[in-house]
């Protein structure tokens, strides 16, 4: 008899367990769909694949994941990303904070001209209470954010001329990516700017339709913008730049094991840690070799001086003095106060 109800309660709970397991396996997707803008060769593209990679990896095949470069999933609409995340047509996202800036205001903070003086500047927001802060936002907007990479400082490129001063710049037509805030600064400074999704920019620039744009280094010599775009003038300026940030839509997020959530987390941080050092790779003293190498491909390379920067700085402090009202006063003191005080 009493081994009849140890085999019965036995049998119950290896039910139990079979139905619980069906049920939670039941809530994961074969597939999981991460946007990025570009895809391999592109720093950006590699930590794509790099995260699907490790998660995979760290939990042992239950969360698999397919890259969808070119952000494909909206059309190429790089400033819709992060609306089909909240709307459930993306599950994760390494997305640039320009392109969500039209969602997330307070994401325009790195876009504010000469705001991060160089790669410390970067780290002294991302890093400390500004990058948590900024992670707070995200959160309560349906997405988990995991961490931080990197696409790089913007450089100004063009097919006309090189560009020493803002009066450089007049009438140049220039493209420019889907934050309001770039069509102020690139009107302040006397050009003409446009707005476009990277889909757009190469064959616009190809065909003369618009003279310029302003792109990391490593995105200009993968997509080889001087042959296959014309831009046979760089200026070295760093006005500004842009992380990129790892993100899990939250409704997928809240389907996954805290097992495996940890995995995915620890597998955007190593991902993320991994883009930030390709993102910087011959860009920082004593290594330039990447300028190095642009410079020898027979593009006129110009590298402005502190003064020379000035001029540009000047010309665009009634933006930046704009959009600090925009993207709040207290975050924009708070990410200034944290450059002061970087290491
Ligand atoms: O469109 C661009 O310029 C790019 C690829 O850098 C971004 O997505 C912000």
């Amino acid at each position: 008899m009493k081994k009849g109800i140890l085999v019965f309660m036995a049998t119950t709970m290896v039910i139990f367990c079979c139905l619980t397991e069906v049920a939670f396996s039941a809530d994961y997707k074969p597939e999981y769909k991460l946007s990025t803008v570009v895809g391999k060769p592109f720093a950006w593209g590699i930590a794509g694949e790099r995260w699907a990679e490790l998660v995979k990896e760290k939990t042992a095949g239950r969360i698999l994941i397919k890259t969808y470069p070119g952000t494909s999933l909206v059309g190429g609409d790089q400033t819709k990303e992060f609306t089909a995340i909240r709307q459930g047509a993306i599950d994760m996202a390494i997305g640039s904070t320009i392109n969500w800036s039209p969602q997330v205001k307070e994401l325009n903070l790195f876009s504010m001209p000469f705001l991060m003086p160089d790669y410390k500047a970067i780290d002294a927001l991302t890093q400390g209470d500004v990058g948590k802060d900024l992670f707070k936002i995200l959160s309560e907007k349906d997405v988990v954010p995991l961490a931080w990479g990197e696409n790089g400082f913007r450089e100004l490129t063009n097919s006309k001329r090189a560009i020493r001063t803002p009066a450089d710049l007049k009438g140049l037509k220039i493209r420019v990516v889907g934050s309001p805030l770039f069509l102020d600064t690139f009107t302040a400074l006397g050009a003409n700017p446009t707005q476009m999704s990277w889909a757009d920019a190469v064959p616009a620039l190809s065909s003369g339709a618009v003279d310029g744009q302003e792109n990391p280094l490593t995105i200009f010599t993968i997509a080889k913008l001087d042959t296959a775009a014309n831009q046979k003038n760089l200026t070295l300026w760093g006005y500004v730049a842009d992380p990129l940030i790892f993100v899990v839509s939250k409704s997928v997020w809240g389907t996954w094991t805290p097992e495996d959530q940890k995995a995915v987390r620890e597998a955007a941080e190593q991902a993320g840690r991994e883009n930030i050092d390709a993102a910087r790779k011959g860009l920082i003293p004593p290594d330039d070799s990447m300028i190095k190498e642009v410079g020898a491909k027979g593009v006129n390379v110009v590298k402005l001086t502190d003064v020379e920067k000035e001029a540009f700085r000047k010309a665009t402090r009634s933006v930046y003095d704009k959009w600090a009202k925009q993207i709040g006063a207290d975050l924009v003191k708070k990410a200034e106060e944290a450059i002061a005080k970087r290491k």
